[in-house]
């Protein structure tokens, strides 16, 4: 789904404001929508959760309703008036004018409707958005729906402890260790093509020699336009090169490759021309391609330093804030880190695009995330309800990211069980790896991110183009004895080294509380936090098989409430608020020196 931009043929109104705001509960929100009356303030978008010093809005349990009135301007009259919801999270029910006009299943990627007769140009629109922030076993995120939370503590079998759990009010218990921020958490726009319009541009980009090789696709709608024309344009604004048809493959002579920060992240431009419509899809030539145990980028031999992260911050929750995404990436500019995971959801689209121009590689993942038993010895592939909803979160993801060229590799899942069902595992991660390569044009690396776990019976994670492991020797497991620790995690990579794939680390890490100082370094203090990675570090970097480190987390970030979360996950490099802590300066050291290619 290409992402909206203004230009001389389309026009942008952006929704976002203070709305009306009003919490509902479990009912269908058809029943509700008459009852909308003495509404609270709301800001879109952002995560409504903190918003008011309100138990009821941190702790909210099914439907919320927001809404607001716009007016379509008379100067519309004569094209395609669309709306579109950049990120609904988990589930919305769009109303216009009272009627239902539009339905969307999962909170981290793009919907959209057509309303150029539901709202014609020069009349009003009365627009409901109704919200479920619900996750259960047919969500993604998986919930646990009334059983204990991911951090629970609960006594099995305690009379007086089972009881009151049926008694309690319903809750989201989420099967996952972020916390459930919902609502609009992304922007609203209403935009407009020309009748005829352009539906989507595809760009494979490729190397030969010195020329950049660009295969392109444009879909179209509606008729008597007469050829596609695709112009491409340099950063100069300079054309480089020029084609007819709806398909093709043009050739840029000594092209300008995109290169990771503190490379030259170069970018074209490719402006589709269509009858009246026009669209502008910025691209870079860069290959990625996985080759033995190296992951190469422009044929070159990549290593990740960098971080699995969240869309997360106060007052905001998991609402798109610009100026955070511009901090954070000038913050791994600082950390000399060169890359991120997208854990565990698609990010808003304003992130990949500062990627893109920035430098900054990305692993985007799906929000597959708590795909186990969740405590019940079951077998999640047999009782979870989620197969069709990740192949259409998979597809969607590609579609609209496939252009981007930082992102290098698609994640499919995070920490699913891949250890207790090993062949219910495969039987259910292999198609999405099949779909995954099917899906993109460019046919990117694809991986899934593996739980600790019994490597030796998981036959998954072997079976993906890059091992990325989530280990904790010396944290959840090994608690504070770092010796053990490596000893523990060489025993596992002497494993890896056999199975000939490269492997990277992608969560590792000890929860640090700034301000915790100790001369003996022991869990939670900012040194122990040092020592964890200088540890590990070592041992990484005497094996030539991996091939990149991305520690949890880039910063702090708001959880679930829980015996093992105190205000939350503190395993961030920087604190919530972006401060560093002393691991952040052990990094910006250790990462300044290691180069991002041919380190291995
Ligand atoms: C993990 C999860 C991540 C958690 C992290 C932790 O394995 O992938 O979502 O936040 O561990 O800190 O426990």
């Amino acid at each position: 789904m290409l992402y909206p931009r203004l230009n001389k043929a389309r026009s942008i109104i952006d929704l976002a404001g203070v709305w009306d705001f009003q919490l509902g509960d479990e009912k269908e929100p058809g029943e509700d929508l008459e009852k909308l009356s003495g509404m609270e303030r709301i800001a879109v978008p952002a995560s409504y959760n903190d918003q008011k010093e309100d138990p009821a809005y941190r702790n909210h349990f099914g439907w919320a309703y927001y809404r607001r009135s716009f007016t379509v301007p008379c100067c519309f009259e004569g094209q395609r008036i669309m709306l579109r919801f950049d990120g609904v999270t988990h589930q919305a029910k769009v109303y216009l004018n009272g009627r239902l006009a539009a339905e969307h299943r999962g909170g981290f990627l793009p919907f959209e409707l057509e309303i150029t007769d539901l709202v014609p140009a020069g009349s009003e629109g009365e627009l409901v958005v109704a919200v479920d922030n619900r996750v259960n076993k047919s969500t993604l995120p998986v919930g646990n729906e009334g059983s204990t939370a991911f951090f629970g503590s609960d006594n099995p079998g305690v009379p007086s402890v089972e009881a009151a759990k049926k008694w309690r009010k319903p809750q989201n218990l989420p099967n996952f260790d972020f916390f459930n921020y919902a609502g609009i958490n992304r922007p609203v726009r209403i935009y407009t093509t020309p009748k005829s319009y352009i539906a989507d541009v595809t760009l494979v980009t490729d190397i030969s020699g010195t020329d950049g090789l660009v295969s392109y696709k444009v879909d179209t709608a509606g008729s008597g336009c007469g050829e596609v024309q695709v112009e491409i344009l340099d950063m100069e604004g300079g054309r480089v090169a020029l084609a007819q048809g709806s398909a093709g493959k043009v050739t840029i002579p000594e092209a300008k490759l995109w290169w990771p920060w503190p490379g030259v992240p170069y970018l074209y431009q490719a402006v589709v021309r269509y009858g009246e419509d026009q669209y502008g899809q910025t691209f870079g030539i860069r290959t990625v391609k996985v080759e033995g145990t190296k992951f190469l980028i422009n044929g070159k031999p990549f290593y990740f330093k960098g971080f699995g992260k969240h869309e997360d911050s106060a007052f905001h929750g998991r609402g798109v804030d610009l100026c955070l995404n511009v901090k954070d990436v000038n913050l791994i500019h600082w950390l000399n880190a060169n890359s991120f995971r997208t854990s565990h959801y698609p990010y808003g689209e304003e992130m990949y695009d500062l990627c893109d121009r920035e430098g900054i590689v990305v692993i985007d993942e799906t929000p597959a995330v708590g795909i186990n038993g969740g405590g019940s010895g079951e077998d999640p592939y047999k009782f979870l309800d989620i197969h069709e909803h990740h192949r259409q979160v998979l597809a969607d993801m590609i579609a609209r990211d496939k252009n981007h060229p930082c992102v290098v590799m698609w994640s499919l899942g995070n920490e699913p069980d891949t250890e207790n069902f090993p062949q219910s595992a495969y039987d259910y991660w292999r198609p999405l790896y099949q779909l995954a390569h099917k899906l993109d044009p460019s046919n990117r690396p694809v991986t899934m991110v593996c739980c600790q776990n019994n490597y030796e019976k998981d036959i998954v994670t072997r079976t993906m183009d890059v091992v990325c492991i989530n280990r904790y020797y010396g944290w959840y497991n090994l608690s504070g004895d770092l010796d053990a620790a490596c000893y523990g995690l060489n025993m596992e990579l002497d494993f890896w080294e056999k199975q000939g794939k490269p492997v990277m680390i992608t969560e590792y890490g000890a929860d640090a509380v700034a301000g915790i100082h100790q001369c003996v370094p022991e869990m939670f203090s900012e040194e122990y936090q040092v020592e964890f990675y200088q540890r590990q570090n070592e041992e990484f970097d005497r094996r030539s098989f991996f091939i990149g480190e991305h520690v949890w987390n880039f910063a702090d970030f708001a959880a679930f409430q829980g015996c093992m979360r105190v205000d939350g996950n503190k395993k961030g490099l920087l604190t919530r608020d972006r401060r560093p802590k002393m691991a952040a300066h052990y990094f910006r050291k250790r990462w300044g020196e290691i180069p991002d290619f041919n380190y291995k």
